[in-house]
């Protein structure tokens, strides 16, 4: 194939990728949980931004995600954070997306004794 019927398809590779990332999509971000830690830490977030938070659990255990005054500071759009807490049963995934407000914000897992193993976290939104 000669360089000028490539050419074609090159600029239309770019049209698609560059169409590919509107800015209203919202971006990933991946937070794992396991028996006993939350990572990353901290989660750092960008203000008045949609992000899908995507919460993992690596653990053949139940854990949640508590974060009273994070969630109730954003205005969540898709998924659930009822009462400020995500429940993941063993191994389940599930995402919640949100615009975060600005702010420091405490995560941790309510299950007993779990904070205290080391399931905290910190949210940073700026
Ligand atoms: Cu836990």
């Amino acid at each position: 194939m000669t360089l000028s019927r490539l050419a074609p398809v090159a600029a239309l590779s770019l049209f698609l990728a560059a169409s590919d990332a509107p800015a209203q999509q919202p971006a990933q971000f991946v937070v794992q949980l396991w028996s006993f830690g939350i990572a990353p830490n901290p989660i750092a977030l960008a203000a008045g931004k949609r992000v899908t938070l995507t919460f993992v659990n690596r653990s053949g255990s139940s854990h949640d995600f508590t974060a009273q005054s994070f969630f109730a500071n954003a205005r969540i759009t898709a998924g659930d954070a009822a009462e400020g807490e995500v429940e993941l049963g063993p191994h389940e995934t599930k995402s919640v997306t949100l615009i975060p407000r600005a702010g420091s914000y405490h995560a941790h897992c309510s299950h007993f004794l779990h904070t205290q193993m080391g399931m905290r976290d910190d949210i940073v939104v700026s």
